[in-house]
């Protein structure tokens, strides 16, 4: 939610759902309508995604089950991109390992292998819609959100060992905050 006060347009960071939460799996919908509240979404969760200090973020870690993602992967923190009802055309017969870390899954980074290069058609938020060719971290970081929005998670493709490691290192740290809170 935004909120005009005056002059000033508040943004909103919102509450990013940890792994292992069951919302996490939810397939998001398709959106329909390119409004106002949709660039409000949008703005809040740039705002989100930068507070976090990460490179990509799906509607889905915020709670939100459309298909929307958003992304900066440039080192000045400057290149928006905002991906809505996002399909993968084409992907490369090459695969390569990389290292990946969610927000959804603070504290934990694991090696995946991926498609290296994949060409993606999508909408922006005026409703008009693009193609994008990506390779290396662009690349990894759509396939990543794409994988939010219908329900999958980076830890899924770990072994069960790791899976289980890293649920029970989260589910405690909740435990820990909960008792101080
Ligand atoms: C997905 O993830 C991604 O654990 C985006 O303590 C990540 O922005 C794709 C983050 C890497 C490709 C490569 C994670 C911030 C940010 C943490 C993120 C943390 C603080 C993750
Ligand atoms: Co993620």
């Amino acid at each position: 939610m935004q909120v005009f006060f005056g002059n000033f347009l508040i943004m909103a960071i919102l509450n990013i759902l940890q792994y292992p939460d069951s919302r996490l799996r939810i397939k998001a919908k398709p959106i329909e309508l390119f409004d106002k509240p949709l660039k409000e979404t949008i703005a809040d969760m740039f705002e989100t995604m930068y507070a976090s200090k990460g490179i990509g973020l799906a509607a889905t870690q915020v709670n939100i089950h459309k298909r929307l993602i958003v992304l900066d992967v440039s080192p000045e923190r400057d290149r928006q991109l905002v991906l809505l009802n996002p399909t993968v055309l084409k992907t490369s017969e090459e695969k390569k390992l990389h290292d990946e870390g969610c927000l959804s899954v603070p504290g934990f980074y694991e090696s995946v292998e991926r498609p290296d290069k994949i060409l993606v058609e999508y909408f922006n938020s005026d409703g008009s819609k693009h193609q994008l060719e990506a390779g290396g971290l662009l690349s990894v970081c759509i396939q990543h959100e794409m994988d939010h929005l219908n329900g999958k998670v980076f830890v899924d493709y770990l072994s069960r060992l790791k899976q289980h490691r890293i649920q029970k290192k989260l589910i405690k740290e909740k435990a820990k905050l909960s008792v101080i809170n």
